[in-house]
């Protein structure tokens, strides 16, 4: 970038005294609004930056040794910020017709499907924590007690595949509202039965199509597609939909995610 101007275009001096403190405090994007129009509109005038702007952005000075892969990750971080300014929170995801199903549905997990867990659901309590008001558990009777809705969407994989299903459950943003979640929180974070993990932006969380899924089609999901429990979340990849969800949590602290944690982009997504 040529002409700096704050907070992205802190000029250079500045950007090394403070490399010291963690990226999120450098880069207050949040408290800086019109600046960051400013430096999306050259984003979008400009196919590329250079590398003294890319090192300024991430927070990283290559020149310091800083990996490829460090200054990648924090750029990647960079642009979850970027991204939930640029896109609508409430766009919808597209729906499909129940002949466009695909079948048989991919089964897919980080280990093969002879590892799928077995879970009891006559003994299932999904716990729930963080900032809400009610933390009593849901068995699947209590869940399946709340309003239920059906949707036919695209899942999309980061490896490579995309295929349509039709899953069923209760909104979401219904579960959250009943379970008193304080939606000004940033974060709802999930734990799995197989140690998976993942999190959501409150936008996310709240979108209409974000769905707590109990069925695949018109069965119980199926132990590999998720049972008793997942995340339907046609707004983002695959990898953000959790499977065998066992809590749920809101929280203010990044709480990363399994795939994001080794470096996936935590928006991924619309
Ligand atoms: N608990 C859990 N959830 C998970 C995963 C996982 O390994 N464990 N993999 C994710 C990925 S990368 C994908 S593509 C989808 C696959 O879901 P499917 O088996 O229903 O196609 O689940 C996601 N949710
Ligand atoms: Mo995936």
């Amino acid at each position: 970038m040529s002409q700096p101007r704050k907070p992205m275009d802190t000029p250079d001096t500045d950007a090394r005294d403070s490399r010291a403190q963690p990226l999120r405090e450098r880069i207050v994007l949040a408290d800086h609004k019109p600046q960051l129009e400013r430096v999306q509109r050259r984003l979008f005038l400009r196919s590329s930056l250079s590398l003294g702007a890319l090192a300024m952005l991430s927070g990283c000075n290559m020149q310091d040794g800083d990996s490829v892969d460090k200054v990648l990750w924090a750029m990647s971080r960079w642009n979850d910020r970027v991204q939930g300014w640029l896109f609508n929170p409430n766009r919808l995801a597209p729906t499909y017709a129940a002949s466009q199903i695909t079948k048989p549905f991919p089964f897919n997990a980080f280990y093969p499907e002879y590892n799928v867990p077995e879970i009891d659901g006559s003994d299932y309590a999904l716990e729930v924590s963080g900032l809400v008001a009610d933390k009593t558990d849901w068995n699947l009777a209590r869940l399946r007690s709340l309003p239920q809705t059906s949707q036919i969407t695209r899942h999309i994989c980061i490896e490579g595949w995309s295929a349509i299903g039709e899953w069923r459950g209760v909104p979401f943003h219904t579960f959250l509202k009943r379970i008193g979640a304080d939606t000004s929180a940033r974060y709802v974070g999930f734990k799995c039965a197989d140690h998976y993990y993942t999190s959501l932006d409150m936008a996310t969380a709240l979108h209409p199509q974000t769905l707590l899924t109990l069925d695949f089609g018109s069965e119980p999901l199926p132990p590999k597609y998720g049972y008793p429990l997942k995340l339907r979340v046609p707004t983002k990849l695959g990898f953000k939909n959790p499977k065998h969800i066992a809590a749920i949590f809101v929280t203010n602290d990044y709480p990363g995610g399994y795939w994001e944690d080794q470096g996936y982009n935590w928006f991924s997504g619309s």
